[in-house]
């Protein structure tokens, strides 16, 4: 495997029901990334060596997905000066507000970019990252345009009966 560009990490094992869809995501376009479990509140000794390592270990995105309490993006995004991009886990208590509205409400100052909860969440850290990606690869960035188009040619004119 080719030297991991985007780092995806999660709170917990439970979240990676949600993030292998960023993960597959990555890897349809051919972008090499590692995926971690890294809790800031369980295991924020491995938070901070993993955001404070992440850019000379040559990430150049961050992917970072929580639910509940969901201090990890935040605080990795305070810890590097990569973009970091949050997706909300959807939680059983809230449905993922509680997730949402804990990445999304940052201090002005430290930035993440928080997507949609869940899976549709996971899928756009992915292309987002892609995008940033892609500004400096041609080859990326064509990847990417044949997703696009491959997606558009998918989308029927007409609705089929829904299957019971
Ligand atoms: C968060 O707590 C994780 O990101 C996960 O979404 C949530 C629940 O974790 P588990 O109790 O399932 O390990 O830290």
């Amino acid at each position: 495997m080719a030297q991991p560009v985007v780092g995806i990490i999660m709170g917990s094992q439970s979240d990676w029901a949600t993030m292998t869809h960023a993960a597959a995501t990555l890897a349809a376009l051919q972008i090499p990334f590692e995926s971690k479990i890294v809790s800031a509140h369980r295991t924020p000794d491995r938070l901070v060596d993993f955001a404070k390592t992440a850019k000379r270990r040559g990430l150049k995105v961050v992917i970072a997905g929580a639910g509940g309490a969901a201090h990890l993006p935040g605080m990795c995004a305070s810890m590097t000066p990569l973009p970091v991009f949050g997706v909300p886990v959807e939680s059983h208590a809230l449905k993922g507000m509680d997730s949402l509205l804990s990445i999304v409400q940052m201090p002005g100052g430290v930035p993440v970019g928080t997507l949609a909860i869940g899976k549709a969440g996971a899928i756009n850290a992915a292309l987002l990252a892609a995008a940033v990606l892609a500004l400096n690869d041609d080859a990326l960035a064509d990847r990417l345009d044949a997703w696009r188009a491959n997606q558009t040619a998918a989308v029927a004119d007409e609705p089929s009966e829904v299957q019971a």
